[in-house]
């Protein structure tokens, strides 16, 4: 069974006080009730990470980060690399944001170079794929998801895939508040998991986590996490304010 999971992404939010008290309330709610079968993972901005990894108490607390280099290190000035979060005590990281596709540049290529990186490092990737409104309305958002998880996962293993973690994020629902509806959501998820049993094996497809993410808040959740094959969310806005986060786990478990 695929791992049941809420995963917080502050994006460019949030100071070093206000991360402080977002993760400690996480930590401390996952401390009090310690029957909860639900992985919480928050990304806080890179200058954060430290910070956040040792109020990290609890072991279904993880802290990932929002982006990676490609590169091992070198002259890369503004980036950071897979062994420096390693040694910041981070254990995932964020490939493939439709933020960083659309609004850097990320192309294919430089994302599964990523990918191949952060598994080198033994840092789990939490891969996000989605569609832009015009794929959607023109009918290509399954051939385009099918392009994106083939050209990221091509040189993968099967042995390998369980550790990526995959999000689904339609882009015309992040930030917008306008939200796939659990059907739409259900539609793509399923046909995530046929894409990884027809390329990997059914355990695989069995087995990996695929995330919804594009506008999720408590009002949303409940209907979005009972779908069969979501196993929970990559939450942006709704994942910076202490109580609706905590609700998200909440409604998550
Ligand atoms: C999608 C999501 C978080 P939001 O980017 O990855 O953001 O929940 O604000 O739509």
């Amino acid at each position: 069974m695929a791992r049941k999971i809420i995963a917080g992404n502050w994006k460019m939010n949030l100071n070093l006080a206000q991360g402080a008290a977002l993760v400690k309330a996480s930590d401390d709610y996952l401390n009090a009730n310690p029957a909860k079968h639900i992985d919480v993972i928050v990304a806080p901005p890179a200058h954060q990470l430290v910070q956040t990894v040792k109020l990290s108490t609890n072991t279904k607390l993880s802290v990932v980060a929002q982006n990676m280099c490609a590169h091992e290190n070198g002259a890369y000035t503004g980036e950071i690399s897979a062994s420096m979060l390693v040694d910041a005590g981070v254990e995932l990281v964020i490939v493939g944001h439709s933020e960083r596709r659309e609004i850097f540049g990320e192309d294919d290529a430089l994302l599964e170079a990523k990918l191949h990186k952060a598994l080198e490092y033994d840092l789990y990737p939490i891969f996000c794929v989605g569609e832009s409104l015009e794929q959607r309305q023109a009918g290509i958002h399954f051939k385009h998801i099918e392009k994106q998880l083939e050209a990221g996962l091509k040189n993968f293993n099967a042995d390998q895939i369980p550790h990526i973690i995959l999000a689904y994020e339609p882009i015309w629902a992040i930030g917008t508040g306008e939200t796939a509806s659990p059907e739409q959501a259900q539609e793509m998820h399923a046909f995530i998991r046929k894409f990884l049993t027809g390329k990997f094996s059914a355990t695989v497809a069995d087995e990996t986590s695929i995330l919804y993410g594009g506008s999720v808040k408590p009002s949303n959740a409940k209907d979005l996490f009972s779908q069969p094959d979501i196993d929970g969310g990559l939450i942006g806005g709704a994942s910076i304010q202490i109580d609706s986060f905590l609700e998200l786990i909440k409604i998550g478990e």
